[in-house]
């Protein structure tokens, strides 16, 4: 199946994107960005090194959005006139809400939960290495039963990525662990372990939790709840990590915050619920960065 594909953002998932599309068979360029060299360094060991090609100034058919939330509006700007309703476009994404003001032509959206992890460095000589700390699942879907006939190619050289009907119940499932973990981690400075090891934080990261299975009990008929659990689980099995959030903000990076705990806000205030925790936790983090 011969199928071109634009990357926007080559940084750790898009590079991650980049190279299961080209094993799998297909071709891609990055949009908006010249050719850029990367090194990708798997969790055992294995190391590749990839010319990814600069733009080719084509329509735009197939698109991997890989850059952060913010990033997002910012970087589809200048390639609006590439873009068509007839354009695909894999969102891969922490967080929700990023698109939720994208000018006309509205592309087809896929939605992703990445459950891997990765950082980057410098290569020396320039370009970016990518390590891969971990590779987990990767889950996509846009509402449909069945994926598009080019998932199945993909699927094959991709490592755990599966197509999930329920893609929207799963991206509240990730939200959900980030809008606990992901704050408290970047506030108090710390690994998501010692969360749990700090009774101080205890009744905030209740608080957080909880508020969260209150708003999606609300909006999601089938929502489990147990956030709490869910959260001291996963900050358990990944006690040594720093956080995406907490790495931006010792970076002096801008923060997630608008599209994991603001994007809850938005979503509690449209049916006039409060959510003081995730209100004061929100106005912290930004206190802490310019977004
Ligand atoms: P990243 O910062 O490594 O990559 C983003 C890339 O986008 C950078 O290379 C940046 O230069 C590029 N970019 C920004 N603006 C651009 C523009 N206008 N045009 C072209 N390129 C542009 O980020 P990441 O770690 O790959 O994260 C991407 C998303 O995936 C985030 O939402 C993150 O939360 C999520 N995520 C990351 C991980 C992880 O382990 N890194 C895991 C799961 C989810
Ligand atoms: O997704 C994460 C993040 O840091 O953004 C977790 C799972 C909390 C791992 O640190």
């Amino acid at each position: 199946m011969s199928l071109h594909w634009h990357i926007l953002g080559a940084g750790n998932l898009g590079t991650l994107a980049a190279f299961y599309l080209r094993q799998a068979g297909f071709s891609m360029c990055l949009a908006g960005r010249p050719e850029a060299p990367r090194r990708l360094t798997f969790p055992d060991g294995r190391s590749h090194d990839l010319l990814l090609p600069g733009d080719d100034g084509a329509p735009i058919r197939y698109l991997i959005l890989a850059t952060k939330a913010a990033q997002s509006l910012p970087a589809l700007a200048p390639l609006r006139p590439r873009l068509g309703t007839g354009t695909t476009l894999v969102r891969l994404q922490n967080g929700l809400g990023s698109l939720d003001h994208l000018p006309p032509p509205h592309p087809h959206i896929i939605d992703a939960v990445a459950n891997s992890g990765a950082w980057r460095e410098p290569l020396p000589g320039g370009g970016e290495h990518i390590h891969l700390a971990a590779e987990n699942t990767t889950l996509l879907g846009d509402g449909h039963s069945q994926p598009p006939s080019w998932f199945g190619t993909l699927a094959d050289h991709w490592p755990q990525l599966s197509w999930r009907p329920d893609i929207r119940l799963q991206q509240w499932l990730k939200l959900s662990l980030n809008a606990v973990i992901n704050p408290l981690t970047a506030l108090y400075d710390c690994d998501n372990g010692a969360l749990l090891a700090d009774s101080r934080l205890q009744p905030r990261f209740g608080a957080l939790a909880e508020e969260i299975d209150a708003l999606a009990r609300h909006l999601l008929p089938e929502w489990p709840g147990e956030t709490a659990a869910r959260a001291r689980a996963l900050a358990q099995a990944t006690a040594g990590n720093t956080s995406s959030m907490r790495a931006d903000v010792r970076a002096g990076r801008a923060t997630e915050i608008h599209y994991i705990n603001g994007y809850l806000l938005r979503q509690a205030e449209q049916i006039g619920m409060a959510l003081p925790e995730h209100q004061r936790i929100v106005a912290e983090i930004l206190a802490l960065h310019r977004p």
